[in-house]
């Protein structure tokens, strides 16, 4: 049988692969990582080849396609049940879910205005209140599961599950932008941090040689760059 292979965008970039890349770790399967470099012409051109939606991560897989993080996390999930993508209890399993999918289709203001770049190091003052409410809201997901969790491990439902995975990019921004963080909320953002395969992603990210410039009327412009390697 031929090898799963997730397609991902630049690591440094594009939180939604570092989503999916961490659920494939966690699930166990055997796979294969390709990166596809975004905005450019033939990066657009292979999105569109490998992935109906022309986004990633997208899983190719028994001959499925699967171009969505949630799909990807369920149909893992399905695959290998004992995996922890999901916590063993229902009442867990449902609010992992709830809090994956209000990430998946909320916090568009840290979305957009704090985006991913992984290696960068850019603290902001003065955030808008609509970014300062985003980040309470998440800050009040990560202490309410902290408090449910925390006899049984470090993580939003005590062992890494598919839920850091969603949060992972998350704390990321966090770390690039400078966003200051209390208690339980930071102590968990530094635990997600030092994990190993959150570090192997930083790494990778690190010794990109892409730069994206959002900040141009015409649409994000890319820079070859010299590889530093820092993390
Ligand atoms: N809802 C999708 C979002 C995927 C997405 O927006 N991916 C971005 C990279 S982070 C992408 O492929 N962008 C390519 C483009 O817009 O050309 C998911 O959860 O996987």
């Amino acid at each position: 049988m031929r090898l799963a292979v997730l397609y991902v965008g630049n690591r440094n970039y594009s939180s939604w692969s570092m989503r999916g890349s961490l659920l494939a770790r966690l699930s166990g399967l055997e796979f294969q990582e390709e990166v596809i470099p975004l905005y450019t012409a033939e990066g657009r051109e292979r999105l569109l080849a490998i992935s109906p939606s022309g986004r990633v991560p997208c899983l190719h897989i028994e001959g499925l396609r699967i171009w969505d993080s949630l799909a990807i996390a369920e149909f893992l999930h399905e695959r290998f049940p004992a995996a922890g993508i999901w916590p063993a209890d229902p009442a867990g399993r449902a609010l992992a879910r709830c809090i994956c999918a209000e990430m998946h289709s909320g916090f568009t203001g840290i979305r957009g205005t704090l985006s991913m770049d992984m290696r960068a190091s850019r603290p902001k003052t003065d955030l808008p209140e609509v970014l300062r409410s985003e980040i309470r809201r998440i800050e009040s997901i990560w202490r309410d599961c902290r408090e449910r969790y925390a006899a049984q491990g470090d993580f939003l439902f005590g062992a890494w599950s598919g839920a850091d995975c969603f949060f992972a990019p998350v704390v990321s921004r966090f770390r690039t932008y400078g966003v200051e963080l209390n208690g339980a909320s930071r102590r968990y953002a530094d635990a997600v941090w030092v994990r190993p395969e959150v570090q192997d992603w930083a790494q990778a990210a690190a010794a990109e040689p892409w730069e994206l410039d959002y900040s141009h009327p015409g649409g994000v412009r890319v820079r070859e760059i010299a590889v530093t390697g820092r993390v």
